[in-house]
Parts: structure tokens; sequence; C-alpha cells
């Protein structure tokens, strides 16, 4: 147990560093600007998973929000309110192999987080969706969210979860855990609610990959 907690802060911390540095490179954008595609060569275009963090209702703020993972996070808040948002776009490149995106804040007060999971917008989303494929998505050291594996269906759909995805995979091939994960995009996304408690810090954790593995590196 103190293994896995010591484990544990040194991810934080590796996490932490990693996003210093990539603070130095990658700024902010401005909420609203999303991801130019090159309409006629998609295979160029890497698609980016992304997950929605929403306050239900505005009724509360997401303190010290920070994302980070492998490589490139880019964390969107909405304008005029850069240090208190109750809102957030997180943003990563997916490639062929499963990633994490780990996104932490601390609630103002207690409430709901609506966690939706996605891909971004490009300017050929109608023709290219550039979908990705989560699976495993958990709040660190808590048990909040349900069916996070997606192992578990009702009526077609993985339980707990709302919203129609592109694909409910069933493939232990194509899954990380298991053989359920959801495919998803920028127009087909799934949401889950999760309560959470005033002051105390969550840290949101997820895998992704490329929906088609053939046409990315
Ligand atoms: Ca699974």
């Amino acid at each position: 147990m103190k293994y896995a907690r010591v484990s544990f802060m040194l991810v934080v911390m590796g996490g932490m560093l990693y996003l210093t540095i990539l603070s130095f490179n990658e700024p902010y954008k401005q909420y609203g600007e999303e991801d130019a595609a090159v309409v006629d060569s998609p295979q160029k275009v890497i698609p980016k998973a992304r997950i929605d963090v929403t306050a239900e209702g505005a009724l509360f703020e997401l303190l010290d929000l920070e994302a980070y993972g492998v490589s490139g996070i880019i964390l969107e808040r909405e304008p005029n309110q850069p240090a208190e948002p109750r809102f957030a776009i997180v943003k990563q490149p997916a490639s062929a192999d499963w990633k994490a995106m780990i996104i932490s804040f601390t609630p103002s007060d207690s409430g709901y987080l609506r966690i939706r999971l996605r891909g971004a917008y490009y300017d050929d989303i109608e023709r290219n969706h550039h979908s990705v494929v989560f699976d495993d998505v958990a709040v660190c050291s808590e048990d909040l969210v349900r069916n996070g594996s997606f192992e578990t269906e009702e009526n077609g759909k993985p339980s707990d979860w709302e919203g129609d995805c592109e694909a409910y995979i069933n493939d232990t091939a194509r899954a990380r855990t298991g053989d359920r994960a959801v495919q998803v995009w920028h127009d087909q996304f799934i949401d889950q609610v999760i309560p959470v408690a005033e002051k105390k810090t969550y840290m949101i954790k997820a895998y992704f990959k490329t929906a088609d593995e053939t046409n990315h590196n």
C-alpha cells in the first residue's frame, strides 16, 4: 500500500514537471479555438482525444485545474474566468498505443461534475470523424466512475453512461482491458456525472488511442 502511494506520488510529480516544461512550449489556447485539419490529407491529421469537465449548473469552480499526460496536453478554459473555471476542455494527441490523460482539480463547493468523452473538432469533421477510443476511465483513489471499463452493457450501450458513442467496441484486441471500450468523436460522445465534495482534490484518469490504427503513427 505504501509502495503504491509512493508510486502514485511519483507519477503525479512527474506529470507536474512535464506540465511545467510544456507550459513554455504550448500556451493555453483561447476557448473556442479549434484545430485546423488538412482536408484532403486526413491521414496526416493526428486525432486528439478530448475530455470536457463541467461543474453541473456552473455551481462551483474547478480550482487548481491541471491536465497532464504523455504529450501535447491542451487545456482550454472559458473566457474571462481563467483563474477559476467552471468548465474546461482537455485534449491530447492520440496514437495507436494506449496513453493516459490525467485531469486534476479541487471543487470550490460540493456538487456534481460532468465528464464528457469525445474527440477534438476539425474543419473536415463531417467527412473524417478523427475518432478515438476510450477505456478504463477512473477517478484515482476513489471508485466514483461507474462502469469506467465499459464492460457492463445495458440495452446495447455501456451502462451508467449517457449519450451514444460511435461504436460500443466488443473486441479484446481493441479494448485496453476486457472486451469492451467506446469509440467516440466530436459529435458522438458519452457523459457521466459524478458527485464531488468541497475542497477535495480529484484526479480523473482515462486511457485513449486512435480508432483507426492504420492511418496514424
Ligand atoms: Ca474495457
